[in-house]
């Protein structure tokens, strides 16, 4: 992925995730969402470090990372009306899409889920030889929860193949990092389980990048897992309806001034020979494709109510 194919995927993201909150004000679409939105340049960074064949596993946030790795907004969209073209067949919703042909394996409801369910998958690879990678994206949140330190001990142990980056988006809920993490550089966990562990500006893309493509050919080596943790922040609400009284305008307008999308653009234009209006144009196509991904979703029919019970694992 060169810089334009960055730049356009991280549009594309922002233009989800608006529609998204706009659908959500409007009434059209139900349940809730958690938007990515300032985040964006840790869903591309990692999908441009990915090969193919690695895997990747998500978040309750996890629109941005699927659209990164080539996800089809149309069937995201219908996904979040409930349609039967959804990535789920409507029954799942923002927190229960994937799909494994992209390598995706989830977005995850439950708060360092993905965390075990990544470390299955980096066994796998790593018993049949297939030379996979798997890359599980967790929040700063997440990194409290048991399943991280029993995950990372067992990943360390066994030296899977596995990255795990954490988006230090500055936030669990309501909870800032300094109110939950009693030593707040998430990245020195690593050194608790013998495996590196490193920090990056998590709102450049390249950064984010660089560092993810370091632990991928550790991983690939042999040599085991590593934490990555890329500082970013979450400029939208935790979820739908969030007043964000627990933090300050000030705050989020200074956050606004280092949002990755802009960082990226700036960079772009102080190169020798670039066009300004490309970038307008790119937003626009973003904009043509989301709009198209909705009147997808609103003109494709609901689950058949006949089908309630396919997809459904339960003993008789
Ligand atoms: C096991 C579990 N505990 C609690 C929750 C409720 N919950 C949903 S999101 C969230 C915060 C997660 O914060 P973080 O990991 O920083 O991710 P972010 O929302 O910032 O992307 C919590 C506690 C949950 N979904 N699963
Ligand atoms: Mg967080």
């Amino acid at each position: 992925m060169d810089d334009w194919v960055c730049y356009e995927r991280m549009v594309l993201i922002r233009c989800f995730e608006e529609a998204v909150e706009r659908l959500f004000s409007e009434g059209r679409i139900m349940g809730t969402a958690h938007v990515c939105i300032g985040q964006e340049a840790v869903a591309v960074g990692i999908a441009a470090a990915l090969k193919p064949g690695d895997a990747l596993t998500s978040t309750h946030r996890g629109h941005g990372h699927f659209l990164a790795v080539g996800a089809d907004p149309g069937r995201m969209m219908a996904e979040m009306f409930g349609k039967a073209t959804g990535y789920s067949r409507g029954r799942g919703g923002s927190q229960m899409m994937a799909d494994t042909a992209l390598g995706f394996y989830g977005a995850n409801g439950i708060t360092a889920g993905s965390m075990a369910f990544a470390c299955g998958l980096a066994l796998e690879a790593q018993q049949r030889r297939t030379g996979r990678v798997v890359v599980c994206i967790i929040g700063d949140g997440a990194a409290n929860e048991g399943l991280f330190h029993e995950s990372l001990n067992l990943a360390a142990l066994w030296c899977l193949p596995l990255v795990v980056v954490c988006e230090n988006n500055r936030y669990a809920m309501s909870t800032p990092v300094a109110a939950g993490l009693a030593n707040t550089r998430l990245a020195e966990r690593g050194a608790a389980y013998g495996i590196p562990g490193c920090a990056v500006d998590g709102n450049v893309v390249a950064d984010v990048r660089a560092a993810v493509e370091t632990a991928l050919t550790r991983a690939r080596a042999g040599s085991g897992p590593s934490l990555v943790e890329c500082e970013t922040y979450r400029l939208s609400g935790h979820s739908k309806g969030d007043p964000r009284i627990y933090r300050s305008t000030a705050e989020e307008a200074d956050a606004w001034q280092r949002e990755p999308i802009r960082r990226l653009e700036a960079q772009m234009l102080a190169a020798p020979g670039s066009d300004p209006a490309r970038f307008a144009a790119c937003r626009t196509r973003a904009e043509q494709a989301i709009a198209a991904a909705i009147r997808f979703a609103e003109a494709s029919p609901a689950p058949d109510p006949a089908t309630v019970t396919e997809g459904v694992f339960a003993p008789d």
